[in-house]
């Protein structure tokens, strides 16, 4: 196994990319390797990296390697193993002249995005990097990028570990549990209000989701509810988006990648879909996974799905769906 690793992150001017580019490095995430940083933004900002290159510097991490700071992706993406791509325009800026407030005008300059960053990536990055899109609209960006790459031999995901993590927050506050204690929490869908956190087929303290939760009143009114906008309700109180909890929430899939997932367990990304579970074919999709003792991940395929979660993952897919139909253009 290689006893180095070249992580890229984009967005590493941005609130989450502060939380989390110490992390990358604090030899906890990639364990015992020696972690080489590339940092990329765009132009009008690249010059802010230099001050957090010097505060890594100054910071005594034994397991960063080389740090370097660009502009320019195609460099950055050159033989990388990893990519966070957290960098991404968000609504309400205005860009080249314009208020971006309309999903579909977010979607498509991400999505232009996402391109350009794709096809460098399947140019260049390793032939097994593992790409994972932070960025909103995370999953229909992915699935823009993976088809760029052109080359399924890299893993790309999309972000739904937060959403995991929170909807294990509920359900731990609701009984009393420590929050370890809550495992096997799938996220279906879109990173999105409209995702389904699978409080059915979650394990709380060694029960099934079902007999330690049989209050639907509170899974209807309070627990979905929570969970689907939760990042709402952070933007509300703080005035900024969730930042420290998304870096967490990134760096828990990168460990979750890097070592075999216990027994019993998995974790939530959203990837291509396969034909499981009945989903649309072509959309990055929320899904169990679990990563193999040879380092390989997979889709965990043995999950029963009641009625009621069949309904609630179709509203999530059709949005997909919607979203895939208005960034057609890009998918040529
Ligand atoms: P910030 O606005 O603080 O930072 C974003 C950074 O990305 C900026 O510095 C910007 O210059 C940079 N950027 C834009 N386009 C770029 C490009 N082409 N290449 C490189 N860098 C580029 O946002 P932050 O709070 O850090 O959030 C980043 C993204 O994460 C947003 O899209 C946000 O919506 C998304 N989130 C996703 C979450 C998830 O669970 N998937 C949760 C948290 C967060 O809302």
């Amino acid at each position: 196994m290689s006893l180095r690793v070249k992580v890229v992150v984009t967005g590493a001017a941005g609130q989450i990319a502060y939380s989390l580019i110490p992390r990358l490095v604090d030899g906890k995430t990639f364990g015992n390797k020696i972690v080489d940083l590339c940092l990329v933004e765009i132009p009008q900002v690249v010059s802010k990296l230099e001050g957090l290159v010097m505060e890594l510097e100054d910071s005594y991490f034994p397991h960063m390697g080389e740090v370097t700071y660009t502009d320019n992706f195609d460099e950055a993406s050159q033989d990388a193993d990893w990519f966070l791509l957290v960098g991404s325009i968000p609504r309400g800026i205005v860009y080249e002249g314009k208020k971006i407030e309309e999903r579909s005008d977010l979607l498509k300059i991400n999505g232009g995005i996402f391109v350009n960053q794709g096809k460098a990536i399947g140019e260049n990055g390793k032939d097994n990097a593992k790409i994972l899109v932070v960025g909103n609209p995370a999953n229909t960006n992915a699935l823009i990028g993976k088809n760029a790459a052109g080359k399924d031999s890299q893993l790309w995901m999309a972000m739904t570990m937060l959403d995991a993590s929170r909807a294990k927050s509920v359900i731990s506050k609701k009984t009393s549990t420590n929050v370890s204690e809550v495992k096997n929490m799938i996220i279906w869908g879109n990173h999105s209000p409209t995702m389904y956190p699978d409080f059915e087929n979650m394990d709380c303290n060694g029960q099934s989701g079902k007999d330690a939760i049989s209050d639907m009143d509170w899974i209807n009114n309070n627990f979905l509810p929570i969970v689907q906008q939760r990042g709402k309700a952070v933007i509300d109180s703080r005035g900024a988006s969730s930042a420290t909890s998304a870096a967490k929430a990134a760096l828990d899939t990168v460990v979750a990648c890097e070592n075999p997932t216990a027994p019993g367990d998995c974790f939530s990304a959203a990837v291509i879909t396969d034909g499981s579970y009945d989903l649309p074919d072509g959309i990055i999709c929320g899904m169990p996974l679990r990563t193999l003792e040879d380092g390989s991940i997979e889709i965990v395929k043995d999950v029963v799905l009641s009625e009621f979660a069949k309904e609630k993952i179709q509203i999530s897919t059709n949005e997909l769906l919607e979203e895939r139909a208005a960034v057609e253009d890009l998918l040529k």
